[in-house]
């Protein structure tokens, strides 16, 4: 096992990954930048190193500063965390060619999942069932792109290769609005990802967003851990999300589980992934696959039992799973309230220092936060000051405990969308479960 690891992140996910060293033994270098010096989990760590300024591109997404502070440190992996520089293919191989290793999958895989046609005809060929469309980059010929569509029926979805997580996507209802489209995608597609390359697929109405959580390690064995619903959103933000999926058979889910961790073991994956499906009348349609630990990943280590980030770590080190999927078993409900400095219902950001923190507690709850009273939340990062995880029996006792932490919690001096998520969890529709991606952003417009 691993002596020492650098986390090349920051905030909750910083602190989470400490956690989970300190259990394992081993030891933690901590980066940041100048606006995180005084944070509390930069104290925690055994070692910290100062990778730059506030700008994110100058400090958390500075390879040659983080590769150095591995350096002299003496560290032997890195833990990239969610965002930043998680999903950088060319970060991994800089990573792995300067002699560390990375926590996440290898370089090849990252670049597969990142081109998002090359994605899904690698998931379609291991028969992981994917949305109708297109198959593959589309032709510059007009009348080819038009033949196509028609095949699909409208309405339709450009969709850009180096898009995903909402970027570079247009939706297209009729003929006449088809090449002007795809036009413009290719051409925003160029400017934003450097690659013009786009795709069609058939434009489903009224999905829900449900992933599946998956983990390999590097002797070809993978399983999945259970599925995800992540439909509470609101601009592709995901703001709640709960295990397991409310009203889908189990079966289904079993059967496309399954082809998950297939589809990993056919492509040699290692490490902690995720499927994203679109469920819509009973069928799963694959759309990405995110080759990161997610912010999320709470509400599966509670159903499962399962320490994500200690997962990660040991297959990175070369470990083989110890666990078969007979021995992977759902147990209970979870669910997870992204608690973030804004505005609840105009959704401005509202940085500054916390004068008061107050978080819940109790059974079945768990807070994954790194601030405190008297905590400054820089303007220069996202907004997500930290998660509240609520377990239950049941789904019905998960929201109840929610309720409660919710009704306990205080945070003074910023503005938080507490009291919007107070709102969801009286909502009949959350309730009731099973909502689509459109409903949270439907009922904030009708609003009174
Ligand atoms: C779609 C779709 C409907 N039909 N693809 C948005 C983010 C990216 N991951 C894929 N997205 C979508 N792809 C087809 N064929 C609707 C969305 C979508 C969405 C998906 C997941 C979560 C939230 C969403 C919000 C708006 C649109």
């Amino acid at each position: 096992m691993f002596g020492k690891i650098l986390i090349a992140n920051r905030g909750e996910i910083a602190l989470r990954i400490q956690r989970a060293c300190r259990e394992m033994g081993i030891r933690t270098v901590a980066v940041h930048s100048t606006a995180d010096a005084e944070a509390k989990y930069v104290k925690l760590a055994d070692e910290s190193v100062c990778i730059g300024p506030p700008p994110s591109r100058d400090s958390y997404l500075n390879i040659p500063a983080i590769i150095s502070a591995a350096e002299v440190t003496d560290a032997e992996a890195i833990h990239p965390g969610y965002g930043f520089l998680s999903e950088n293919a060319d970060f991994a191989e800089r990573v792995e060619k300067s002699g560390f290793v990375f926590i996440g999958p290898r370089p090849e895989s990252i670049r597969l999942m990142g081109d998002k046609v090359s994605a899904k005809q690698a998931m379609k060929a291991a028969g992981v069932p994917t949305v109708p469309g297109s198959d593959g980059a589309l032709p510059e010929d007009p009348r080819e792109v038009v033949r196509l569509a028609r095949a699909i029926g409208y309405p339709v979805i450009v969709k850009a290769a180096g898009g995903g997580g909402g970027r570079g996507m247009r939706v297209v209802h009729t003929e006449a609005a088809l090449v002007n489209a795809v036009n413009m995608t290719r051409q925003e597609a160029q400017t934003a990802f450097g690659n013009p390359a786009v795709y069609l697929e058939k434009f489903l109405e009224n999905p829900r967003h449900i992933e599946i959580q998956v983990l390999a390690d590097q002797h070809k064995n993978a399983l999945w851990l259970g599925e995800r619903d992540c439909s509470m959103q609101r601009r592709h933000q995901k703001i709640i999300e709960e295990a397991p999926a409310p009203g889908i058979a189990r079966k289904i889910i079993e059967r496309i589980g399954d082809r998950c961790a297939e589809a990993c073991r056919k492509i040699g994956y290692r490490g902690a992934g995720t499927f994203e499906f679109l469920y819509e009348r009973d069928q799963f349609y694959f759309i990405e696959m995110n080759t990161r630990l997610q912010v999320e990943h709470p509400v599966t280590e509670w159903v499962t039992g399962l320490d994500l980030v200690q997962l990660q770590i040991r297959v990175a080190a070369g470990e083989k799973l110890a666990l078969r999927q007979r021995d992977i078993a759902l147990k209970g409900h979870a669910i997870e309230c992204r608690i973030n400095a804004e505005d609840p219902y105009k959704f401005t950001p509202s940085p500054g220092r916390i004068t008061g923190w107050h978080p819940p507690g109790g059974p079945g709850v768990r807070v994954d936060s790194h601030v405190y009273s008297g905590y400054m939340v820089p303007s220069n990062y996202d907004s997500m000051i930290g998660k509240v995880i609520c377990y239950g029996d049941s789904r019905e006792q998960a929201i109840a405990r929610m309720r409660i932490a919710l009704s306990e919690m205080v945070v003074e001096g910023i503005a938080t969308n507490i009291p919007l998520h107070r709102d969801l969890m009286l909502d009949q529709k959350f309730i009731q479960g099973g909502t689509s991606i459109h409903y949270l952003e439907e009922r904030l417009a009708s609003r009174p």
